[in-house]
């Protein structure tokens, strides 16, 4: 399962389905559909972990979802990224490198929006404190990751 691990990514961020994640404080962001082509075939569908960078920007914790929000019904496949840091403006059109380190979930439905955001939460909490241990620090450092990585 994890045998395509880390994977490296990387990407211009587009604009996405613009559903407001950013008001659910959630900002997700997108990669075109040339990216997600590029995928390795067995790519898991759900939730992972790892590092990203903005441009030449610090390197970040960071949660993806790869797949088709069964929530929303996407009809394509997505790639989306939130990076844990708290950023002054937006990044569209930015390149954004990701380094995908582990697997926490599959997608899943939910009852509700709060159901989904709640969930949301929790990965972002486990990804917190997977990122901290030793394998996961040494990927942070990865050649990937140009200019300046604090
Ligand atoms: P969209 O549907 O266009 O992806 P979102 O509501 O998901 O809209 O917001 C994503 C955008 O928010 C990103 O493309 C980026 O420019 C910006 N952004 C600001 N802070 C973050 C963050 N911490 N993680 C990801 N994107 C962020
Ligand atoms: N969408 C789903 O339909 N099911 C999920 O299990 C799911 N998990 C997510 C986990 C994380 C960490 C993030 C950032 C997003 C997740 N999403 C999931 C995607 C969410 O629906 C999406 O960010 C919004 O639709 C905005 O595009
Ligand atoms: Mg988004």
């Amino acid at each position: 399962m994890a045998s395509h691990l880390p994977l490296f990514l990387e990407g211009e961020v587009i604009k996405g389905f613009g559903r407001g994640s950013k008001d659910l404080g959630c900002p997700t962001a997108n990669y075109s559909l040339e990216v997600v082509k590029s995928l390795p075939k067995e790519t898991v569908p759900g939730v992972y972990y790892g590092w990203a960078q903005v441009d030449a920007g610090p390197v970040h914790k960071m949660v993806a979802n790869i797949g088709w929000c069964p929530f929303y019904q996407n009809k394509e496949m997505s790639v989306e990224t939130h990076v844990m840091h708290k950023f002054d403006n937006d990044f569209y059109g930015s390149n954004l490198k990701i380094c995908l380190i582990g697997y926490l979930r599959g997608e899943m439905n939910f009852n509700s929006l709060d159901d989904l955001i709640k969930q949301i939460e929790r990965d972002i909490n486990s990804a917190e404190q997977k990122l901290e241990e030793t394998d996961a620090q040494l990927l942070k450092s990865a050649n990937i990751f140009v200019g300046k990585a604090s």
